[in-house]
């Protein structure tokens, strides 16, 4: 294998502090899967992603040959599809149906429902990356909000409430019989779901203030704890991600295929109307929203949107998630 043949054919498009990345990361260090990384900067531009013509502009991106896949929730989904449990690679999905369903509905609580978003709004007023004109400006232009100092010591107060209700739903629920994980004796997917947003705040210094305090809350601070050095010991145990430098990604990536297990198909019966072969935009909801992708729509399912694309005349296809997405024809403005 060269340098520069990522393992199983994936490149992880990330920056080592962002809490999204991490899910997969862990996700990946959990199940020993070999993989390749590009380390990109925590703000626009990003140079790799420009040039495979990617416009989504969030953090992870993962490349599997020349499928480009978007969206944690859809990275884990395909991951689980394209590396089923094996003794080489063992399986973290949830087994029943409880358990599958509080999986999802994690997500949709720490992501959707907002304490994602609380979280970023107690980063410390203090921390250099808030004084970094770049940065500040490239997050407004994500969230489309102004990020003043004043207007985040102001807000503070209310997004603590709202966080202590992640750290209450722990320690009074999911941790309170005492067992080590989610779901009982072995870490899982679930706990990746858990976790995520409370290792980002136990771990920033100065975030939770003396309201939210491992005093109060001592066996989610020791799950987080737990799960950290669950991690660390799985990344141990595994080959260490190649770094890949900018044009050994792109060029890594154009080098190798197309999965011929993605179906190209457009359902039928898709309340958009949209047909394969249509000119399509797709782009996030929430934030990012500015960034749109561009293609041929090839694929469509309740699930998942496809769209084929051109970079330095090598087709690769764009995966998006349609839960938190929005799709429509290319310069069609009835959606605007
Ligand atoms: N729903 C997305 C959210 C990803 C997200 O918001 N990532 C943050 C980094 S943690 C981001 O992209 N921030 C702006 C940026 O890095 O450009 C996912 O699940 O991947």
């Amino acid at each position: 294998m060269s340098s520069h043949s990522p393992p199983n054919d994936l490149v992880l498009f990330h920056y080592v502090f962002s809490p999204y990345a991490r899910r997969i990361v862990w996700y990946l260090q959990l199940r020993r899967i070999p993989y390749a990384q590009c380390l990109v900067p925590s703000y626009m531009p990003r140079a790799p992603l420009a040039e495979l013509n990617v416009s989504y502009r969030r953090i992870p991106v993962l490349a599997h040959g020349r499928e480009i896949y978007c969206d944690t929730r859809l990275i884990l989904s395909t991951l689980d599809k394209l590396f089923p449990p094996s003794e080489k690679y063992p399986g973290l999905e949830p087994q029943t149906a409880e358990a599958k369903a509080l999986t999802k509905l994690l997500i949709r609580y720490t992501g959707d429902a907002g304490i994602f978003a609380r979280g970023a709004s107690l980063i410390p007023t203090n921390m250099p990356v808030l004084k970094d004109e770049k940065w500040v400006k490239d997050r407004e232009q994500f969230s489309g909000r102004k990020l003043t100092i004043e207007a985040r010591e102001k807000g503070r107060p209310e997004s603590l409430v709202h966080m202590r209700d992640l750290f209450v739903l722990m320690e009074h629920t999911l941790l309170a019989d005492g067992r080590q994980w989610v779901l009982g004796d072995n870490p899982s997917v679930t706990d990746i779901e858990a976790v995520w947003v409370l290792h980002w705040m136990t771990t920033m210094r100065g975030a939770l203030g003396t309201y939210i305090t491992e005093k109060e809350f001592p066996k989610t601070f020791a799950y987080v704890k737990r799960f950290d050095t669950e991690t660390k010991k799985a990344r141990g145990e595994m080959e260490k991600p190649v770094t890949l430098k900018d044009d050994q990604t792109v060029e890594a990536i154009l080098r190798m295929s197309l999965d011929a297990a993605v179906k190209e198909e457009v359902d039928s019966s898709d309340p958009t109307g949209l047909r394969k072969g249509e000119e399509i935009e797709m782009w996030p909801i929430d934030s990012g929203f500015s960034h749109k992708d561009e293609g041929e729509l090839v694929g469509l399912s309740a699930d998942e949107m496809i769209i084929r694309k051109q970079a330095k005349g090598k087709e690769l296809r764009i995966h998006y998630p349609r839960w938190g997405f929005r799709i429509a024809r290319a310069g069609d403005k009835a959606h605007l």
